[in-house]
C-alpha cells in the first residue's frame, strides 16, 4: 500500500517537474513557514529512495523496509528533527540503515545513496512510477526493455502498440494505464485538501500577527471544502495593504511571486501551491467573503437576485443599481439578509437548489464537526497502521469522543498478516482499555475485505463477536459493472457488516471509482440498514458529495470517518464532515453523531 505522504510527494513531485530539484531548493531553506512537517519530508525522502530502490531492481525485503519507515515516521507525533540517533531507532521500523540516512538528511541537506540512485535513473522514469496502475516494477520494466524515459514516450509506445510483447502487459492494463496517465494529467495542477488546508492555516496565523491586519481567513474552494484545491485564496482586511502584501511576498518559502499588487498579490510555494491575497477594507469584508468563496455558479445566482431587486452585488459590496449608493458590505449575513435569503453556509455554494431551498427558509441544518461522537474506522500497528492501540484510544480521548471502534484489517489481506488469535487478543487489550477514559467506550471492530464475489473474512459465529464491521473493498478493482454491483448488494446483505468503508474504492488523481450500480447499491443499503462511509482521508474523500447526495434520497444511513492509520491523523475528519456537509447532510443522517445507545441499537438490533 503507498501512503499518504507518497500521494503527496507524487503530486508535488509531478507538478515542479523533478523530484531532485524540488529538494535541491528545499535543502536550502528552514521548515517554518508554509512548509510540510520535517517528519513528512523526511517521509517522502525515505519513499523516494524505496521507488528507486524499486526501479533499480533492488531486493523487495530493502524496498519495503524504506517504504514502512516512511509511514511510521510520516504518522509519528514527534518532530523527528529534534531525534537524536537513538530515539529514532525507537520509532518502528526505523532500523540502523535507515536511521542514519535520516540523521544524513538533517544534518546536510541530501542523502548520498539516494543521490546515486537519482544519478543512475532518468528523472523521466521516475515521474512513470507516479503513474497509477504503474508503479516502480512495470515503470522498471519499461525503461530496461523499451528504453521509455518518459510520460509521452509511454503514451506513444502504447499507440504504437509496442507493449504487446512484454510479459504483462495485456490490453487491459495498457487501458488501465491510458486511465492513470489521464488522471495524472488531471491533477497536475490541483492539491489534496489537506496540503492546501495546512499551509493556509498557517499563513492566516501569520498574517494575523501582522501590524494592522484586522481580519485574514480562507476563502475559495478550500472554504467550500472542495475535494480538491486549485489554488488558495485568502483574503484579509486593513486599512494599508502594503504590509500585509510585504509579509505576503517575502514569506519563506516563495519559490516565485507572480504578481504583486496593491490589493492583490499571487505566489506559488515551493510546494507548488498557488496562493493569492486580497486586502479589502474592513467596510467591504462581507461581500468581498461573500464574492471569493464562490463558487463561481452561486455567485451568478446572487448577482442574478441582486439585479432583479434593483441591486448590484460585487466584491466591493450590494448597492442600489441607480444611484450607486452602498446598501450592505461589511458581513455576509447582511448581504444574504438583503437578497432575501438566511446566510449560506460555504459547502452549499455550489448552485445545487441551495439558493431555492434557502428562500424558503429550509436550508438543512448541517451537520458538524461539534456534532461527532467518535470515529469508526481506525487502525493500529496491529495491521497497516502505525501508532499502538493505547496511542490510538489516548487521542481519541483527546478528541472529546464518546466512543471509538478500533477495525484492523482481516485476514483475508495477506499482507497485513491479520489471525484469529491476534484479533481475539487485540479485543482482550481492548476490553481492558475500554473504561480507562471518563466518558470514552471503546468498540472492537474490524475493516472487512469484500471478496470478488461479495464475501467477507470470518465465519458468522467469529464476525458475531465483534462490536462493529466495515466492510470495503480492497482488491479486483476492475469488475463489469453487474459484477460489482452483485458484490456490493451481497456485502450489504450480509447481517455482519454494519458499514461500507471507502464504497468506491477511488483514490483521488490516482485511481478511478470503481464501475457499479449505485442506485442499486444505495437502495440495498438503505434496506438492510447498511451505512455508508464517508471516509474522510484527503486522498479518497469516498463517498464524494454528488454520491452523498444521491444515497440521501434512498434514506440510507452515512458514517464520517477518519480511517486513521496513526494518531495525528484522526484530527482528518474534519475533510469528512465537509464533504458530508456538501452532501447536505444532517446530524440524523450520520450515525457517529448518535448517542452510544442508539448506535448501539443501530449496530446490533435486537433480533
Ligand atoms: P479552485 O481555485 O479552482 O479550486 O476554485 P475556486 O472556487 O477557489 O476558484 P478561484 O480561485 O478561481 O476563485 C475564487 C472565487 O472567487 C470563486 O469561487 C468565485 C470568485 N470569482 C473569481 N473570479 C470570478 C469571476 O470571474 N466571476 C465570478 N462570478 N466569481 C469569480
Ligand atoms: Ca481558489
Ligand atoms: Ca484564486
Ligand atoms: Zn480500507
Amino acid at each position: 500500500m503507498t501512503g499518504a505522504t507518497r500521494d503527496r510527494f507524487r503530486t508535488l513531485a509531478a507538478r515542479t517537474g523533478g523530484i531532485a530539484q524540488r529538494l535541491a531548493d528545499r535543502a536550502h531553506r528552514d521548515y517554518r513557514g508554509g512548509m510540510a512537517r520535517p517528519n513528512d519530508e523526511v517521509a517522502a525522502l525515505l519513499q523516494e529512495y524505496s521507488d528507486l530502490l524499486s526501479i533499480s531492481g533492488g531486493a523487495a525485503y530493502k524496498v519495503r523496509a524504506y517504504e514502512k519507515a516512511a509511514r511510521a515516521i510520516s504518522g509519528h507525533p514527534q518532530d523527528v528533527s529534534a531525534m537524536d540517533a537513538d530515539t529514532l531507532r525507537s520509532v518502528p521500523g526505523v532500523g540502523k540503515a535507515i536511521a542514519d540516512k535520516v540523521l544524513e538528511y538533517l544534518r546536510t541537506g541530501s542523502v548520498r545513496a539516494l543521490d546515486a540512485l537519482r544519478d543512475e535513473i532518468p528523472s523521466g522514469v521516475r515521474d512513470l512510477t507516479a503513474i497509477p496502475n504503474l508503479g516502480p516494477r512495470k515503470a522498471a520494466t519499461l525503461y530496461q526493455d523499451l528504453g521509455i524515459a518518459s510520460t509521452d514516450e509511454l503514451v506513444e509506445a502504447i499507440h504504437a502498440g509496442r507493449l504487446r510483447d512484454i510479459p504483462g502487459f495485456g490490453a487491459k492494463t495498457e487501458e488501465n494505464i491510458l486511465h492513470g496517465v489521464e488522471l495524472t494529467r488531471q491533477s497536475e495542477e490541483r492539491v489534496h485538501l489537506d496540503t492546501a488546508m495546512e499551509q493556509a492555516e498557517e499563513l492566516v496565523e501569520r498574517l494575523l500577527s501582522v501590524d494592522g491586519c484586522q481580519r485574514c481567513t480562507h476563502a475559495g474552494s478550500l472554504r467550500r471544502f472542495a475535494e480538491t484545491i486549485g489554488d488558495v485564496d485568502i483574503l484579509a482586511a486593513a486599512g494599508e495593504p502594503r504590509p500585509l502584501m510585504d509579509a505576503f511576498t517575502e514569506q519563506e518559502p516563495v519559490a516565485e511571486v507572480t504578481a504583486a499588487g496593491e490589493k492583490k498579490s499571487s505566489i506559488r510555494t515551493t510546494d507548488g501551491l498557488r496562493i493569492d491575497l486580497r486586502v479589502v477594507p474592513l467596510s467591504a469584508w462581507g461581500a468581498a467573503l461573500q464574492y471569493f468563496t464562490g463558487s463561481r455558479t452561486h455567485n451568478i445566482r446572487t448577482r442574478e437576485i441582486a439585479g432583479n431587486a434593483g441591486l448590484k452585488l460585487s466584491e466591493y459590496g450590494l448597492f442600489d443599481a441607480e444611484t450607486d449608493q452602498l446598501v450592505v458590505s461589511e458581513t455576509e449575513e447582511e448581504v444574504y439578509n438583503r437578497l432575501g435569503l438566511p446566510w449560506i453556509p460555504p459547502p452549499l455554494r455550489e448552485d445545487r437548489g441551495e439558493i431555492e431551498v434557502a428562500r424558503k427558509r429550509e436550508l438543512p441544518d448541517i451537520v458538524s464537526e461539534t456534532d461527532i461522537r467518535g470515529d469508526l474506522h481506525t487502525h493500529t500497528d496491529l495491521t497497516d497502521g502505525v501508532s499502538p492501540l493505547e496511542d490510538m484510544v489516548a487521542t481519541a480521548a483527546e478528541r472529546g469522543y464518546a466512543y471509538y471502534a478500533v477495525t484492523d484489517h482481516a485476514p483475508g489481506l495477506p499482507m497485513h498478516r491479520m489471525t484469529d488469535e491476534k484479533a481475539l487478543a487485540q479485543r482482550e487489550r481492548v476490553r481492558e482499555l475500554d473504561g480507562a477514559y471518563r466518558g470514552m467506550r471503546l468498540l472492537h471492530g474490524s475493516e472487512l475485505n469484500i471478496g470478488p464475489d461479495g464475501a467477507v473474512d470470518w465465519p458468522e459465529e467469529f464476525l458475531n463477536g465483534f462490536d462493529i464491521c466495515v466492510a470495503s473493498v480492497h482488491t479486483h478493482f476492475n469488475q463489469p459493472r453487474e459484477e460489482m454491483t452483485r458484490r456490493l448488494v451481497r456485502a450489504c446483505e450480509n447481517p455482519c457488516v454494519n458499514i461500507i468503508g471507502h464504497p468506491t474504492a477511488r483514490l483521488i488523481g490516482r485511481r478511478p471509482a470503481i464501475d457499479a450500480d449505485l442506485d442499486e447499491v444505495f437502495r440495498t443499503c438503505a434496506r438492510t440498514r447498511t451505512a455508508l462511509e464517508i471516509n474522510a482521508s484527503p486522498h479518497r474523500l469516498d463517498l464524494r458529495d454528488e454520491d452523498i447526495l444521491l444515497a440521501k434520497k434512498y434514506g440510507v444511513r452515512f458514517a464520517v470517518n477518519s480511517d486513521a492509520h496513526s494518531a495525528v491523523h484522526l484530527a482528518g475528519l474534519r475533510y469528512g464532515v465537509g464533504t458530508a456537509q456538501r452532501g447536505w447532510l444532517t446530524s440524523e443522517d450520520v450515525i457517529n453523531t448518535w448517542p452510544m445507545h442508539r448506535l448501539r441499537r443501530f449496530l446490533r438490533p435486537p433480533s
